[in-house]
């Protein structure tokens, strides 16, 4: 269909400004200029200034966590959560619904990515069909908390403690998940968060690994900083991983509102999941047991059969009306040409992966978005499922 269709069939939903996937809420710029103004005075941009210190410490109290680094961003982290554990060959065993940071880690670690299906309810790699994928060159396993909802910890647990293998957790999503009242980012022998502008809590470009050992958590903070200890010591190969004072003012004041600002995507969650529940050929995701979410992304399921329009249909018709959805995770990584010829990128082996990146669609959620905006939102769907169904 045209996008003069839709035009007609939407006009009374068209936004004038545009309704993007996500948007950081930002706090009010005089405060990071104040908070900037001690930065100026002191000249210190980076190298675990003063700021990156005293965020670092509040977001241990934050989350509840003993070990915390601060790094530039979320790929980083991973780059030197593999550094770290000393993985820099054979296979890793990932998912392929998610973002190209997880599986070009590995790529650039000289590491080949085994990527495994994922469970229909969670979008997170099956542990079921985790084990089968283990050969003698497996060295780690790397889960990624899709959309902030906790992996099956206890299954994935269970089989890295079989086989001996460390698991590193990708929760770029997970800032403030609780799982079983713990922080999920706390969960695994690693895990990373992303803090990008995209993110729930966001430093503009940043992200943190979380440890378990004051000794891993010196190695990852030498590991970030190109190994050096001191003035004569190098100890490590390290890498340039460090967040500027720059990025921790802004993390600083962030901090602040994250409370509010998941209070305000849950209320609009709750909007999302009353107007849409019920809509033929809508799958909305459940909440897992033991959880408490961060309603960091709202995403759907569009069964082109029973909807009555394909994904890619309704994602157009929505961006004629200046609202703008994301694939997120589509195409699968499995489907790059850097990885379509690895075995474990075959379709056949992927069923799942394949059939939920056809159908995925993350609605817009932030803070900042307004419950009429989310409603107008939703009348668009409604009105997109009456004009398919008739
Ligand atoms: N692992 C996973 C599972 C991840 O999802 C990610 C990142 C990583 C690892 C790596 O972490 P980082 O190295 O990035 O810290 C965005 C983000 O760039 C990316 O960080 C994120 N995942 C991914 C899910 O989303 P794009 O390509 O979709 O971003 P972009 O530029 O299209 O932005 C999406 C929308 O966000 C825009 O339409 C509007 C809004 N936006 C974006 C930016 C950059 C803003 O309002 N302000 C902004 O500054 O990847």
């Amino acid at each position: 269909m045209s996008t003069a269709k839709w035009d007609g069939l939407l006009r009374d939903y068209a936004f004038k400004d545009p309704i993007p996937v996500t948007r950081p809420t930002l706090p009010p710029l005089e405060s990071y200029a104040d908070l900037l103004g001690t930065v100026w005075d002191s000249r210190w941009l980076t190298n675990s200034g003063e700021l990156h210190e005293r965020l670092e410490r509040h977001l241990k109290t934050f989350l509840k966590v003993d070990h915390l680094s601060l790094l530039c961003n979320g790929t980083v982290a991973l780059l030197v959560a593999l550094q770290a554990l000393d993985i820099q060959e054979g296979e890793v065993i990932t998912t392929p619904f998610t973002f190209p940071a997880t599986p070009h880690a590995l790529h650039w670690s000289r590491i080949t990515p085994v990527f495994c299906d994922i469970d229909a309810e969670t979008f997170n790699l099956d542990p079921n069909k985790l084990e089968d994928l283990i050969t003698p060159r497996t060295k780690a396993i790397l889960p990624v908390h899709v959309y902030g909802t906790p992996c099956d910890i206890d299954a994935i647990q269970a089989v890295a403690d079989r086989h001996g293998l460390p698991v590193i957790y990708d929760a770029a999503h997970a800032f403030g998940v609780k799982y079983r009242g713990r922080a999920l980012v706390d969960y695994g022998d690693l895990a990373i968060v992303s803090f990008h502008a995209t993110k729930l809590f966001t430093t503009g470009e940043g992200g943190a690994l979380i440890s378990h050992s004051p000794e891993m958590e010196q190695r990852v903070n030498y590991l970030k900083n190109f190994g050096i200890a001191d003035e004569e010591s190098v100890l490590y190969p390290g890498i340039n991983g460090k967040m500027s004072e720059l990025h921790a003012a802004l993390g600083l004041l962030t901090l602040e509102s994250v409370d509010e600002e998941i209070t305000k995507r849950k209320a609009l969650t709750q909007c999302y999941r009353e107007s849409l529940q019920g809509v033929p050929g809508l799958i909305l995701s459940s909440e897992t047991a033991e959880a408490e979410p961060n309603y960091a992304y709202f995403a759907i399921l569009i069964d082109t059969n029973t909807f009555g329009m394909s994904r890619d249909d309704v994602n157009d018709a929505l961006r004629s009306i200046n609202i703008f959805p994301r694939k997120y995770f589509h195409p699968l990584c499995s489907h790059y040409a850097c990885y379509e010829e690895l075995p474990s990128a075959s379709r056949d082996a992927l069923p799942v992966a394949e059939r939920v990146a056809e159908q995925v669609l993350c609605l817009p959620l932030y803070g900042e978005l307004s419950v009429e905006s989310v409603n107008t939102v939703c009348q668009a769907v409604h009105a997109l499922h009456d004009h398919a169904r008739r």
